[in-house]
């Protein structure tokens, strides 16, 4: 049964609502970052407008090379107070295109209008749709990639920016992809990349016809990653997110009530670890973190940590939780039910660090 997804992503965000606001900034190279200092400034580039890329300036460069390739640019620190509710206004107009509607970041989701149509005509007319009224109530513009999976969908949006509408039908995958650098793959960044290289692999078409099993003996799990997007096979689902959500929990019942630490231990690495698949993929930092303990005899304690800046690391999750869990080592009872809670959220904008690792491990 074939799906229809779209990924919808503004233009140049930030640029674009400083320009909106202020029409002396239209059509002039536009950064929105930290305050440049006559090129001695540091901090880097939140994002720049198109006429600024055609400088060379891109996100996160630093603000003095921004400064030394286009002096002459119009210089802006970010307002965040002003894109979130822009952000919101977009969201809630594209979740009345589908109930199947996924924000990934303050300036990008995913529908799915599989419901909604018939063809890629169809999905390409409610893209259109979408832009319109996007740009008529907010005055902004966003790009639309359309194709049957999350990972051609997102690199589609990306092809015709700014402004633009691109659909890849099933049998046009290859064609479209073959010709794209391999960093539009999600998840092949400026490090991994480097792999690639050394086995004389530059663009997506240079992968394309390297059979699975070959694909993971050179890039291990990486390679089924690779081989399920280029293929048009990335079977992930558009999931809506509750944005109600407050908190997420997981807790376990041992087999057998336990005093073990080890067992205890891996128990906790365990449950961690599968809460923070789930934080990642869905943007989410915490500031709170609570170990629940249920005793042989049914006695159930909670403890929490909180702590000032949000996190969404594992490996430090786990230092708290260990902390948490001293108090009750002393304790000469076995454990019945182990339990962790992350909370206090906060909806991050981008999760820039997303390694190539990261991605197998979640979608695996
Ligand atoms: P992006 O969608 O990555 O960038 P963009 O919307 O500015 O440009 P494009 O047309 O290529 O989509 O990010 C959305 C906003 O997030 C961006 O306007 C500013 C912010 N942002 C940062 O603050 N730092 C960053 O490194 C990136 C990538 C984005
Ligand atoms: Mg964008």
């Amino acid at each position: 049964m074939p799906r229809y997804i779209l990924h919808c992503d503004l233009d140049c965000f930030f640029a674009a609502v400083e320009a909106r606001d202020d029409p002396e900034l239209r059509g002039k190279p536009l950064i929105i970052g930290a305050d440049p200092k006559e090129g001695k400034g540091r901090g880097v580039v939140s994002t720049c407008s198109y006429e600024a890329r055609e400088y060379g300036i891109h996100s996160a460069m630093p603000i003095s090379q921004a400064y030394k390739l286009c002096s002459h640019a119009i210089f802006r620190r970010p307002s965040h107070k002003k894109y979130r509710p822009v952000s919101d206004n977009v969201m809630n107009i594209l979740k009345k295109y589908s109930d199947v509607f996924q924000k990934v970041s303050i300036d990008e989701a995913y529908l799915d209008i599989t419901d909604k149509c018939e063809n890629f005509e169809d999905a390409k007319k409610i893209a259109h749709e979408i832009k319109n009224e996007v740009q008529e109530r907010l005055g902004i513009t966003v790009s639309i990639g359309c194709s049957s999976t999350k990972s051609i969908a997102k690199i589609a949006s990306d092809h015709n920016k700014p402004n633009g509408i691109c659909v890849v039908k099933d049998d046009e995958v290859k064609d479209f992809l073959k010709n794209l650098h391999i960093t539009r793959i999600p998840g092949i960044g400026k490090k991994t990349k480097i792999h690639f290289y050394k086995n004389g692999i530059k663009k997506i078409g240079d992968l394309i016809d390297i059979p699975l099993y070959k694909l993971m003996k050179m890039f291990g799990k990486h390679g089924k990653w690779i081989w399920r997007v280029i293929n048009g096979l990335d079977k992930r689902k558009v999931k809506q997110f509750s944005e109600g959500r407050k908190s997420i929990s997981k807790e376990r019942t041992f087999y057998h009530d336990t005093d073990e630490f080890d067992v205890i231990l891996e128990k906790l690495e365990d449950i961690n670890i599968r809460i923070h698949k789930t934080l990642i993929k869905e943007k989410i930092s915490y500031r709170t973190v609570t170990l629940k303990i249920r005793f042989e005899d049914f006695e159930t304690f909670t403890r929490s940590k909180s702590i000032s800046y949000p996190i969404c690391n594992h490996n430090k999750a786990l230092k708290i939780i260990l902390n948490l869990y001293k108090e009750f080592s002393e304790y000469k009872r076995k454990i019945r039910l182990i339990g962790i809670k992350f909370s206090n959220f906060e909806r991050t904008n981008k999760i820039r660090q997303t390694n190539l690792c990261t991605f197998c491990d979640i979608y695996s």
